[in-house]
């Protein structure tokens, strides 16, 4: 199995926990852009932060920075946004671990000057100029849905392991989901839990290896996570459950090769990480530079990635997600 992005980040995390690494040749006239992820060590962000540092290298004069707690909380990453303050940055992007929890603490860089944009898992409208959504909710819930059914032929019991409890992305493309599943169309599917595992391996692999046992008819996990479908694959691998539960959900190429060929997963999906870095590093950029105001109603420019538009929730939504199968799995594994 192909594992760019995760093992080698995990070491250097947990040594690195809640450090700001800079990047870039460090000059006073740079714009000083942190890009505060969910938590280190997981692939998804190394992969936006490659995308974030191509930005940052093609714009010439940002020193990007890349945090975020070890474990996924809000608690972390306040305390990460207090020092960046202090440090007085000139934006940050966030990937928040809970819409409301960080309000305060966005506000407060806000008002002293701090461009605050979220990309990924959105902060709370009042926390921030705009989120950056990788595609549109509904999409991404009723893709889960889609690739679920085809798998099971229409039939079976489902459960979703999802990331954290509080996590702004997941919990939209879950309700996404439940009203899927509401529509005569997949009648056939019946959702009988909901578990988390905190965007933690060792977690999601547990709540996986629980679900088998709680529901022997289980027939599918959905896991809207990188994480969260990893290990339900691994755990499927694990318990010799291999053609009996399949796992589907949003993985990385890189990640979920080996599982797609081993048959624990035979489809799964997801957006081009290093783009929503790159997005996310050359709007703050525009932003903080005052090129752009990032106004509902308004474009903001974004380098190869053309142009996102701000809706009227202050939400700009990229590409619809890719899906992936053996066909076409292992080229993408050699990118995100
Ligand atoms: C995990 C994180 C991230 C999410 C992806 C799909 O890496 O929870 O926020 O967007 O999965």
């Amino acid at each position: 199995m192909s594992k760019k992005y995760g093992f080698s980040s995990m070491l250097f995390a947990s040594v690195v926990a809640a450090t700001a690494l800079i990047a870039g040749t460090a000059s006073a006239d740079n714009v000083r852009i942190a890009m505060v992820v969910k938590n280190l060590g997981n692939g998804f962000f190394d992969a936006a932060h490659d995308g974030g540092q191509e930005a940052a290298k093609e714009l010439g004069n940002v020193d990007l920075i890349y945090t975020g707690p070890t474990t996924p909380t809000a608690e972390g990453q306040i305390d990460i946004i207090n020092s960046l303050i202090a440090q007085n940055v000139n934006a940050i992007v966030v990937s928040a671990n809970d819409p409301d929890a960080l309000v305060p603490i966005t506000k407060k860089a806000m008002s002293r000057g701090i461009t605050v944009l979220s990309f990924d898992a959105g902060i709370a409208p009042a926390g921030r100029l705009f989120q950056i959504n990788p595609s549109k909710a509904d999409l991404i819930g009723r893709k889960q849905i889609e690739m679920a059914s085809k798998t099971l032929g229409g039939t079976g019991e489902i459960a979703i392991l999802s990331a954290t409890a509080q996590a702004t992305n997941q919990n939209i493309w879950i309700k996404e989901m439940k009203k899927v599943l509401a529509t005569p169309e997949f009648s056939g599917l019946k959702l009988v839990d909901v578990v988390y595992g905190d965007d933690q391996s060792d977690k999601s692999y547990r709540e996986a290896v629980g679900l088998f046992r709680k529901h022997p008819d289980l027939k599918a996990i959905i896991a809207p996570t990188t994480v969260g479908i990893t290990a339900s694959a691994k755990a499927v691998t694990d318990q010799n459950l291999v053609g009996k539960v399949f796992v589907t959900g949003l993985g990385l190429p890189s990640e979920m090769a080996g599982h797609v060929h081993s048959g624990a997963v035979d489809t799964f999906a997801i957006w081009n990480p290093i783009d929503l870095g790159y997005t996310a590093v050359y709007a703050a950029y525009e932003i903080a530079t005052k090129k752009a105001t990032g106004k509902a109603g308004t474009t903001v420019p974004v380098g190869r990635m053309k142009e996102i538009t701000i809706d009227d929730k202050g939400e700009a939504a990229m590409s619809e997600p890719y899906v992936f199968d053996k066909s076409n799995v292992d080229k993408f594994a050699k990118m995100f």
